[in-house]
């Protein structure tokens, strides 16, 4: 073995070493999280170091894999392992970095594209859904800029809807109103009045009928809500009892002969991981 590759290896072994110290700080340090309550924990998985920045921010999948956004970053993971394995660490388009974006937001995934909200905080004057391959990772061309006077506060998160072929988006501070757009060009088919205000919802993602909503309360709660696309009604799916120290971020679903698995991102700034959070609810 050459120099340069035993460095390469020893390096790599550093990191892994790292990476597994510090997760056994991680994992001790959450022993006495409170579980949650109308759903079980059915899995979790911790990022840490240089996957923490990769995973901070979004979630989706296309059944296959997990793709992630951080600030300015995108990634993905086979579901089944959970272990990055592309990135792209430059994913803001220059012409968006120009209009001040400094942010990839949530995520969700349709017919081999990721749509990504991006947003210039802390500004927040440009909002934009943003295409990529998610194949590559790499950003399509195409983007479209969202109306201002709905989205004051930026795009958190964005979720497409197959079947009605829409786009769906919020403000971020007391929504009033589910905004819809058309998938195709992003036009804005109209707005859904919903049965209560809703607020800090970080990410959503559409199953049966319903958006479900990751909500970053600033309590120890961060419960996940629906809102029936149909009707605007809220509700609570089920209370997560995460922990003040978590902000809570986006989430995604997946379905297997069970139900449905709802997998939640949750970045803690003390504890200096990213969970991926799976839940199953019980009623
Ligand atoms: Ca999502």
């Amino acid at each position: 073995m050459d120099f340069s590759k035993l460095m390469f290896s020893l390096a790599k072994k550093a990191t892994a070493l790292i990476a597994a110290l510090v997760l056994m700080v991680v994992s001790a340090d959450e022993r006495n999280l409170p579980a949650p309550d109308g759903a079980e924990v059915c899995g979790k998985i911790r990022y840490v170091l240089l996957d923490r920045q990769l995973t901070s921010q979004g979630v989706t999948n296309d059944g296959e894999y997990f793709y992630f956004s951080g600030n300015k970053y995108l990634a993905k993971a086979p579901i089944t392992t959970g272990e990055t394995e592309m990135a792209n660490w430059d994913a803001i388009p220059d012409e968006l970095e120009e209009r001040g974006c400094n942010h990839i937001g949530g995520l969700s995934y349709y017919n081999g594209y990721i749509y990504a909200a991006i947003e210039d905080g802390p500004d927040y004057l440009n909002s934009f859904i943003a295409l990529y391959d998610a194949e590559t990772l790499s950003f399509t061309g195409t983007y479209y800029e969202l109306p201002h006077e709905l989205h004051l506060e930026g795009v958190p998160w964005c979720a497409v809807d197959v079947e009605s072929n829409c786009l769906y988006t919020a403000e971020w501070s007391n929504a009033t109103v589910l905004n819809i757009f058309n998938l195709d060009d992003m036009t804005l088919r109209g707005t859904l009045p919903l049965s209560e205000p809703i607020d800090r919802i970080q990410g959503a993602e559409l199953y049966d009928g319903k958006l479900y909503l990751s909500c970053d309360e600033e309590n120890d709660q961060k419960r996940i809500l629906t809102l029936d696309v149909e009707t605007g009604l809220i509700e609570t799916a089920f209370t997560r009892n995460v922990g003040s120290q978590f902000e809570a971020e986006d989430l995604t679903i997946t379905i297997d002969e069970d139900g449905p698995i709802i997998h939640v991102l949750d970045r803690g700034e003390r504890r200096k991981s990213v969970n991926l959070t799976s839940y199953r609810m019980v009623p």
